[in-house]
C-alpha cells in the first residue's frame, strides 16, 4: 500500500524547507534529541524519500515536526538535508513558521520550538516575516589555520551557532553565483582538511559548514555577503541562520558588535538576514556567548501529497 504523507514546501530568502504536517512516524514523547535517534535509527528512508531526487533536491531541507514534550512549547522539529540531520536550522525555523500560519496551527507573536540542539524561539510578525530567538551560540577557536590540498594555508574560526562553522574572510575568492561551483571546490576542500587534521569543534563535534564572506553587494543595504556551503555539498541559498549566528559571534567576541547593534547579512544570491545578539556575560568564552536574533522572511511554494509507493524502486530516493 502507498505510504502518504502531507508536506508543505516554503523558501526562505531562496532556501527551500520541506516541512511534514501530516502522515509522518509516530517519535514517542522524549526530547527532540532522543526523536532524532529514534528518526535516524527506524525512518532514515522518509529523509531520503522526501529530500533526495526524484521528489526533492540536495539543496532541499526537510522538518519534521512533532507534539513537544513541554506542553508550554508551540512544537518540536528535526532538521534534516540530502545526508543526514541538523542541530538546528535558521532558515527551516522561518519556514516552519511560515508554514504552522499557513495551516492555521499559529497565530502571531512569540512561539517556544524545542530542537535536539536545545529550545529556541521565535516571533511570528505577519504571514511571512519571522524572528528566530537561536540556541547561545559562541567562537570556540580564532584564527587556526590549515593547509588544504591544492590552496596553501587556509584560516579561520571555529564558532557553534546551532551548527558547527569554519568562518574564512581571506580566501581571494569571488562570492558570485556564477563562481558557485568554484566556491563549493574550495569550500569542500577546506572541509575536508579539517577532517584530514583532526580540527573539529568542541567535543571533537565535525565542522561541516564552510562559510566564506566578503564585503556586500551594495554597503547601504547589507554589512556583509556570505557563501555557506552545507555538509551535502548543496550551498545555502539564504545567508544561512545558523551560519549568521556563528558569524555574530565572532564578531561579538571581537568586539565589533553589541547589542541593539543590527547586522545585515546578504547571501550569495542576494537575499538578507537581518541579525541581533542579546550578550550572555556568565560564559567561559573570550567575551561570552550571544544569543543570536535573525529576522527573514519565508514564503510557501506548494502543498502536497507525497507518495511512496512499494513499487518504485525508487521510493526511498536516488543514493
Ligand atoms: O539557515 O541555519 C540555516 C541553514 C543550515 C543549513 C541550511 N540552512
Amino acid at each position: 500500500m502507498d505510504q502518504v504523507i502531507e508536506v508543505v514546501d516554503s523558501h526562505t530568502g531562496g532556501e527551500p524547507t520541506r516541512v511534514i504536517v501530516a502522515g509522518g512516524p509516530n517519535l514517542g514523547t522524549g526530547s527532540m534529541a532522543e526523536r532524532l535517534s529514534l528518526f535516524r535509527e527506524h525512518f532514515d528512508y522518509l529523509r531520503s524519500a522526501l529530500i533526495r531526487e526524484p521528489r526533492g533536491s540536495d539543496v532541499l531541507v526537510g522538518a519534521i515536526v512533532c507534539k513537544p514534550k513541554n506542553p508550554a512549547s508551540t512544537a518540536g522539529v528535526i532538521f534534516f538535508n540530502n545526508v543526514g540531520y541538523l542541530g538546528m536550522c535558521g532558515h527551516g525555523t522561518i519556514g516552519l513558521a511560515v508554514t504552522l500560519a499557513r495551516k492555521g496551527l499559529i497565530t502571531p507573536g512569540k512561539h517556544e520550538l524545542e530542537t535536539p540542539v536545545g529550545n529556541v524561539s521565535f516571533v511570528l510578525h505577519n504571514n511571512h516575516r519571522v524572528s528566530v530567538d537561536n540556541v547561545a551560540s559562541y567562537r570556540y577557536r580564532k584564527d587556526v589555520s590549515v593547509e588544504v590540498d591544492g590552496l596553501g594555508t587556509v584560516t579561520g574560526d571555529i564558532a557553534w551557532g546551532g551548527n558547527w562553522f569554519f568562518l574564512v574572510g581571506n580566501h581571494g575568492q569571488e562570492i558570485t553565483v556564477d563562481n558557485a561551483e568554484r566556491l563549493t571546490d574550495y569550500c569542500h576542500r577546506v572541509r575536508e582538511a579539517l577532517v584530514a587534521h583532526g580540527i573539529a569543534g568542541e567535543n571533537g563535534h565535525e565542522i561541516d559548514h564552510i562559510e566564506l564572506f566578503s564585503p556586500p553587494t551594495n554597503p547601504e543595504q547589507a554589512d556583509s555577503k556570505n557563501f555557506v556551503l552545507c555538509p551535502g555539498n548543496a550551498y545555502d541559498r539564504s545567508p544561512c541562520g545558523t551560519g549568521t549566528s556563528a558569524k555574530l559571534a565572532c564578531l561579538y567576541a571581537d568586539g565589533k558588535i553589541k547589542e541593539g547593534d543590527v547586522w545585515r547579512q546578504e547571501s550569495v544570491i542576494g537575499s538578507i538576514f537581518e541579525g541581533r545578539i542579546r550578550a550572555l556575560p556568565d560564559s567561559t568564552y573570550e567575551q561570552g556567548k550571544v544569543i543570536p536574533t535573525i529576522t527573514g522572511s519565508a514564503y510557501i511554494s506548494a502543498e502536497s501529497r507525497v507518495i511512496i509507493d512499494p513499487e518504485d524502486p525508487f521510493a526511498h530516493g536516488i543514493g
